[in-house]
């Protein structure tokens, strides 16, 4: 019996809060509650990384291999690698890696997701292994306003959860958990923010962040390029002026660390440069970013850059 029935094997395995979430509504499914594709369920070249977390991590949803460095773009983007530049296979192990998106173009969905990706190593690995090898969840949302309060996430859930697994060859079991929170306008209340989940996988502690910000162009987050660079990449595809029609702003930004406090980490961007990045086009006040800082409650390692 390798195809496990999802809900109670959910219910046996992850912590309280998780399983308030999932049950009472049973929407735990390959697409959104309502039955039609949500922003976390289309995924063009089926790489288990939705078009819309493609956006925000800056790797091609129309191939699988975005740098083509024979290491998928799965795997690049859930242990914070490089999916953008050729890189060095990393030990396979278990990992974890929180996404927030945006509204789709290609969905009716108006909601801001949370999608929480795990790679799961596990033995002898069969479906539903992923699911129970994570031992709890939790999430929560750290505001540079009020240092060291946690704020539940609860509050800001809504219905309509999806899950899925995949079965690999050489990479384990890959999880997909999608969380779809409140509107884009309700987050952007309570931005800057850092937005954190933390699990136990075989009895591994895993932590990752997203730290949110308002930008001219819409909420975005803080996204790891290359070691110690950074881009703020908007949660949603943004509308711009032909020829650059779906396109977006890239501007990598690269930060040193100046303070450390109750807050978090202050960074100063001390370089900005344009990037090509899928067909994105850089905004001519890049530079400008030179001398801005940003506090991350956690600093920038929990968001998984070095
Ligand atoms: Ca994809
Ligand atoms: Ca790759």
């Amino acid at each position: 019996m390798h195809r496990k029935h999802i809900v109670p094997l959910i219910a046996a395995g992850f912590a309280a809060s998780f399983v308030a979430w999932f049950v009472p509504s049973k929407a735990v499914a390959a697409v959104g509650g309502n039955g039609t594709p949500s922003a976390a369920t289309v995924d063009t070249d089926d790489d288990f990384l939705p078009d819309a977390v493609e956006w925000v991590v800056l790797t091609n949803s129309n191939n699988p291999d975005t740098d083509g460095d024979q290491i998928p773009d799965f795997v690049e983007v859930v242990e914070a690698g490089q999916p953008r530049h050729e890189s060095w296979p990393l030990p396979r192990d278990q990992q974890m890696r929180l996404i927030v998106t945006g509204p789709s173009p290609a969905s009716p969905d108006p909601r801001t997701w949370m999608h929480v990706f795990h790679r799961v190593m596990t033995p002898g690995m069969a479906q539903g292994e992923g699911a129970s090898a994570i031992q709890s969840f939790e999430t929560w949302l750290e505001s540079p306003a009020w240092p060291g309060v946690r704020f539940p996430l609860n509050a800001f859930v809504g219905a309509g959860a999806v899950y899925r697994e995949r079965i690999t060859v050489k990479e384990g079991v890959w999880v997909q958990l999608s969380i779809p929170l409140v509107s884009e306008a309700i987050l952007a209340a309570v931005l800057p923010c850092t937005i954190w989940a933390e699990t136990t996988v075989d009895g591994e502690s895993l932590m990752s962040g997203v730290n949110l910000t308002n930008t001219p162009s819409g909420i975005a987050s803080l996204v790891p390029y290359t070691p110690g660079r950074y881009v703020f990449q908007t949660l949603k595809p943004i509308a711009v002026p032909l020829p650059f029609a779906g396109s977006n702003q890239v501007c990598v930004l690269e930060l040193t660390e100046q303070t450390s406090g109750p807050a978090g980490t202050t960074y100063q961007v001390v370089d900005a440069d344009c990037e090509d990045a899928n067909e994105l086009e850089c905004s001519v006040s890049c530079p400008n970013s030179i001398g801005w800082t940003v506090t991350i409650p956690g600093g920038t390692e929990l968001i998984g850059g070095q």
